[in-house]
Formats: structure tokens, sequence, C-alpha cells
């Protein structure tokens, strides 16, 4: 079982004008497709080639160690990017509601709060990476992580997460990471995000 790039679930124009088509276009089919590509080329042959991607970047002890940073970059980036496209949409952003909502006033005081940190760690990532809201235990928290890793290696819960690569903003943006930054809290799906945090605590 090989892994495929999911389909997105919206027209590549639709996040307009926060994140633009052509960026859609080679992010999704083009820089998530290498990710694949590679994945796959390291994962062929061995007994984890059938797991999921979850699974398998939760566990990278378990992958081989020739393959181990191959798996750790690229399937680390199938696994960020599957997560990234679910967590927008056209009709995203204003405010999540209910136990996630609740948790966000209780932990960061408020979502500007909340929105603040991401922002600040995004912005702050040396070079590529990634700014993420996870649940570390039953804590949630902002986190930073370099290039490809996901927070579930560090047996944290990726609850949202936005790719501060250059490649997901320079079209629009060039050097401009915080404006991106804005611009993209307008695209979060928070029932997805909700879910994820019903999901984690279950
Ligand atoms: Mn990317």
């Amino acid at each position: 079982m090989a892994y495929d790039v999911p389909p997105l679930p919206y027209a590549y124009d639709a996040l307009e004008p926060h994140i633009d088509e052509q960026t859609m276009h080679l992010h999704h089919d083009k820089h998530h497709q290498t990710y694949v590509d590679k994945v796959n080329a390291a994962l062929e042959g061995t007994d984890l080639a059938e797991s999921p991607i979850e699974d398998v970047i939760a566990d990278l002890d378990a992958v081989p160690d020739a393959k181990r940073t191959a798996v750790r970059n690229n399937g680390g980036g199938h696994l960020n990017h599957s997560l990234f496209w679910e967590s927008m949409s056209p009709d995203g952003g204003g405010s999540p509601s209910g136990d996630l909502a609740e948790a966000i006033d209780e932990t960061f005081g408020s979502l500007d709060e909340l929105k603040e940190k991401v922002n600040t760690a995004g912005a702050n990532q040396f070079g590529s990476g990634w700014a993420w809201l996870v649940l570390d235990g039953d804590t949630l928290a902002v986190v930073a992580s370099a290039n490809q890793d996901n927070p579930t290696s560090k047996g944290q819960t990726p609850l949202l997460g936005v790719d501060v690569w250059e490649h997901a903003y320079y079209l629009s943006y060039q050097n401009r990471r915080p404006d991106y930054l804005n611009a993209w809290w307008n695209t979060v799906d928070w029932g997805v995000v909700e879910s994820r945090y019903a999901a984690a605590r279950s």
C-alpha cells in the first residue's frame, strides 16, 4: 500500500485571497507529491509499507536506521501536508466553539493570545518548519518544529499546524512571513480542529 497525495477538499483558488491558486497547485501537486514519492521509495519492501503514516511518524525508532532520515523528512512531509489541507476551508476563519474554545481560553487567555503565540512560533522558526497547536498530555500547547518534523514523534497530538516553509507563501508574501501567518487564520476550519481535539481526548 503506497501512500497517495489526498485530493484537495476544495478548489485550488478557494482559499484566495489568503493563499493564491498558483501556490496551492505547486504546494499540493508538486511539493506534497515529492514527499509521497520519496517516502514510498524509502518504505518499499519494509514491514512499515503497510502502516498508516500517522503510526510510522509516531514511532520513528521502528524505522530501519538506513531509512529513518528519509522517512522522518518525507513521511513527515506527507503527514504534515495531509493535516494542513484538511484544516483549511474557504469557509474558514472565525472562532472555535465548545470544549476547544473553553480549553483555549483557559490555557492561553483568549483566542487572540493563542494566535499571537502561534504567529510568534512560526515567525521565529529559523529556516523551514511548522508552528502547531498540540495536545500534550491533557494540556494545549503551542510548539514549533523544524523541517517536516511532526509533534507526534514527541508524543504530542497535532491539532492545527501552519506550514512556514517559504514554498507555502513566497509567491504572494515574499519575505513577509508574519503577513502570511495573519492571513492564514482566515482559512482555519475550526470544526476540523474541534474534531481532532475531541478524538485526542477520547
Ligand atoms: Mn509545505
